[in-house]
């Protein structure tokens, strides 16, 4: 395990800062005021105050994944690809990427724009909140991505140098677990409800289903489109009021060369979280809106896809290609839906939209991701249209 490096705490921060002549540039380490604030699954996030106001964001992986401990080791190099990730990011689409100041290899700490005025989009979601713009601009940002380091983008040498360049092969191999295996057989990464487990057992045993998952997983392990976010989830989505808007994708930790539909499918996946949860308390207007997000996002996507269109490298790739193209995202997205959705409830790594829902709402949330998600990996001719997120009625009192 890499844990020969200084692990930071708040205490620690301000010296830190003091040896690095590129944090002292941008922050007074003798008035910084420091706050842990990381609530993901893997890593310390600081943010760093001043008493002139200027901000900053250190981000450290620790060799560990940080909610199990260091029982589950995990490589630190991961703030390696996500430097190159939030690179290519900000290259491509600045205005939905967070700004990336600098990068210490050594103790594997990436200090970037402070994002604090935003909100991360699962906490706002789970409030109630209404985010006009997010599911458009993440949309945008996914097809941004994609023209600018795929291979409609780059000629031959680059785009195989690229994919070389960005295997990140520890983080590809905790998607394969978690995602398309273990959900799928028993293992004691998962934990669910004793009611959910005829469901549970419907999906285990579909073969059409598994086989299905079998093979979007090798799609995950082979197909090469682009530099993908890797967990485009809405924990992974800042996003600003109604009155400023302003949507950032921040920490592509498991960024590599893989499906593009893989990002779009995730975000998916959270949405119909979003939405039941809405569902769940009966907030009518948001489960409303909320219904209207994939064919917002996929629209933005389609739409600023052919906007890059001309640029693409090579002439002789033609639009038909291209038009066939994206209609195999378009289902392969919705199939890793699918496979996003169950893992959320049946194994590791839950998500807040449905855990943090009372006992007995949760069990009803948690059934009808199920119930979709069958859908989602079962119907061939699911299409990416307005009734992709139609849920049975699970309302409070309906
Ligand atoms: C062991 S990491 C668990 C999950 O957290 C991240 O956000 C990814 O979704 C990963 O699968
Ligand atoms: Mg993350």
């Amino acid at each position: 395990m890499d844990s020969d490096y200084l692990i930071l705490t708040e205490a620690t921060v301000p010296d830190y800062i003091r040896q690095r002549p590129e944090l002292m540039a941008r922050i007074d380490p003798g008035s910084v005021s420091v706050r842990e604030v990381g609530d993901g699954n893997l890593n310390l996030v600081f943010v760093c105050r001043d008493d002139a106001g200027s901000a900053i964001v250190l981000k450290q992986s620790l060799p560990y994944v940080r909610v199990v401990g260091p029982s589950w080791p995990l490589t630190a190099d991961r703030s390696h690809a996500e430097a190159k990730g939030l690179t290519e990011a900000f290259h491509a689409s600045p205005a939905t990427a967070p700004r990336l100041h600098s990068y210490d290899a050594f103790n594997h700490v990436l200090a970037m724009e402070d994002l604090s005025c935003l909100t991360v989009w699962r906490t706002a979601l789970n409030y109630g909140h209404i985010a006009p713009n997010a599911a458009a601009e993440c949309g945008r940002h996914v097809a941004r991505l994609l023209v600018a380091t795929g291979y409609f983008g780059l000629d031959g040498e680059a785009f195989r140098s690229n994919v070389h360049a960005n295997r990140n092969r520890a983080m590809c191999r905790i998607t394969e677990d978690l995602v398309f295996t273990q959900p799928f057989v028993e293992h004691p990464n998962n934990r669910f409800d004793n009611c959910l487990q005829a469901r549970v057992d419907l999906i285990r045993s579909d073969k059409d289903l598994l086989d299905q998952v079998a093979r979007l997983k090798a799609d995950f392990m082979t197909r090469e489109d682009a530099l993908i976010h890797g967990d485009l989830h809405t924990g992974s989505v800042m996003v600003g009021t109604s009155d400023a808007p302003a949507t950032k994708i921040i920490d592509p930790e498991f960024c590599f060369y893989g499906p593009i539909a893989f990002d779009l499918g995730v975000l998916l996946a959270n949405l119909l979280f979003a939405a039941l949860r809405a569902d769940c308390l009966a907030r009518d207007h948001q489960s409303q809106w909320l219904t209207e997000l994939p064919v917002e996002m996929w629209n933005a996507f389609e739409e600023e896809f052919w906007t890059l269109w001309p640029q693409r490298v090579d002439e002789s790739m033609s639009t038909d290609h291209a038009s066939d193209w994206l209609q195999r995202v378009a289902r392969d997205a919705i199939g890793f839906a699918g496979c996003e959705a169950v893992r959320r409830v049946v194994g590791f790594a839950k998500v807040s939209d449905i855990e943090d829902l009372p006992p007995e709402l949760r069990v009803v949330g948690a059934a009808a991701a199920l119930d979709t998600a069958r859908n989602w990996l079962t119907e061939s001719d699911a299409e990416w249209c307005s009734d992709l997120l139609t849920r049975p009625t699970v309302g409070r009192g309906r």
